[in-house]
């Protein structure tokens, strides 16, 4: 910090109470875990406040953790692979963070308590850390708190961290942005209609995992895998110089997960050793930052009752057509900087 601007001064007062509770944090104790991700989930400007101070704590402090990202359609076999995954990985000695984003949850009448019953052995593991998604109002504001839930739960030592969303609205692009791997879970069957899957979410996946190929499954599976390896070959290649794999499993009856688990760890070797790991995480820790800077340049104006005024009626003449965003934009921005 010592180039910036030294009339500038940075806050740098801290709150006992968060320093304390980041250290049980980073002592791996799973209550105060528990407690900050409460915190961090409270829209109180206070609890916003120390949020904000126990995050700035836990993003200094760097650790080696791998993001992966898990979506399909409702009922694809999404917690049942992360159980048994989890399981898998944990007498390998890793520790699993189990992370959800489902913003559908308050309609569908919440997959909270049917996760935890699918995840059930999981759930009981010390070794294992599971959180369903917080209830918000919009997806960014989920999106952000999960964000934060992760650097929560990478502080105490979890890796690697699952976030599991359901592939059906916007929330897997939001997953996609803070992750380092995105899987795609299909169902058996053949056609798009049946995996209600957007083109865009196949384009995103680093590994895409046929599910339920088992019992009477089988053939369907091996239908569906035989397409999406045709509909692969077509896509561009990506970034990050790995080329999208395929894969069947049956989550439920533990077939392929030690194979998956292969994949996952090639991958990462893959973009690690190519720079691409790095390259990623920086864009993703950019745009957060612009997401935050925005947001709070967007709330001076929304804050205070002189600005308001002004800015609605600027915000009003934009969308009437009566004045374009750029002079509208350029006019508030002249505001601010005098
Ligand atoms: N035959 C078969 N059934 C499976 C398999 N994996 C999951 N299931 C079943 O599919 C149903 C849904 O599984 P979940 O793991 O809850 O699916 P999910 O994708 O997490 O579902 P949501 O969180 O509701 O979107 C359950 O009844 C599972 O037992 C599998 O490999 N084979
Ligand atoms: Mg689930």
């Amino acid at each position: 910090m010592s180039n910036l601007n030294p009339k500038i001064k940075l806050n740098k007062k801290r709150l006992p109470q968060i320093e304390e509770l980041y250290k049980q944090i980073l002592e791996g104790d799973r209550f105060a875990l528990g407690k900050a991700i409460t915190l961090i989930e409270s829209n109180n400007p206070q609890h916003r406040k120390e949020s904000k101070e126990l995050i700035s704590m836990c993003l200094k402090n760097k650790r080696n953790t791998l993001r992966i990202g898990i979506t399909g359609s409702p009922g694809v076999g999404k917690s049942t692979l992360l159980e048994n995954l989890g399981l898998y990985i944990i007498e390998k000695g890793y520790k699993p963070a189990i992370l959800a984003i489902d913003p559908s949850s308050k309609i569908s009448g919440g997959s909270i308590l049917g996760d935890k019953t699918r995840m059930n052995k999981l759930s009981k593991s010390e070794n294992a850390f599971i959180r369903p998604s917080p209830a918000g109002k919009s997806l960014g504001g989920v999106a952000n708190k999960t964000k934060e839930s992760v650097i929560l739960v990478e502080t105490a030592g979890y890796n690697p961290v699952f976030i599991e969303t359901v592939g059906v609205g916007q929330s897997e692009t939001a997953v996609h942005s803070m992750t380092d791997l995105f899987i795609l879970l299909l169902q058996p069957g053949a056609g798009d209609e049946i995996q209600g899957i957007k083109r865009g979410i196949m384009e995103m996946a680093d590994i895409i995992v046929v599910n339920k190929a088992d019992g009477e499954n089988i053939h369907n599976a091996e239908k569906t895998f035989a397409q999406y390896s045709n509909a692969l070959g077509l896509l561009a290649k990506k970034e990050s110089g790995w080329s999208t794999k395929i894969m069947m499993i049956s989550a439920m009856e533990n077939k392929g997960i030690d194979k998956l688990w292969d994949l996952i760890l090639e991958f990462e070797k893959t973009v690690r050793s190519s720079g691409y790991f790095d390259t990623n995480r920086k864009k993703q820790n950019q745009e957060w930052f612009h997401d935050y800077l925005f947001n709070n340049l967007l709330e001076i104006f929304t804050n205070n009752p002189e600005l308001k005024k002004i800015y609605k009626e600027v915000l009003e003449k934009v969308e009437n057509g009566n004045m374009s965003l750029y002079e509208a934009g350029d006019y508030l921005i002249d505001i601010l900087v005098k």
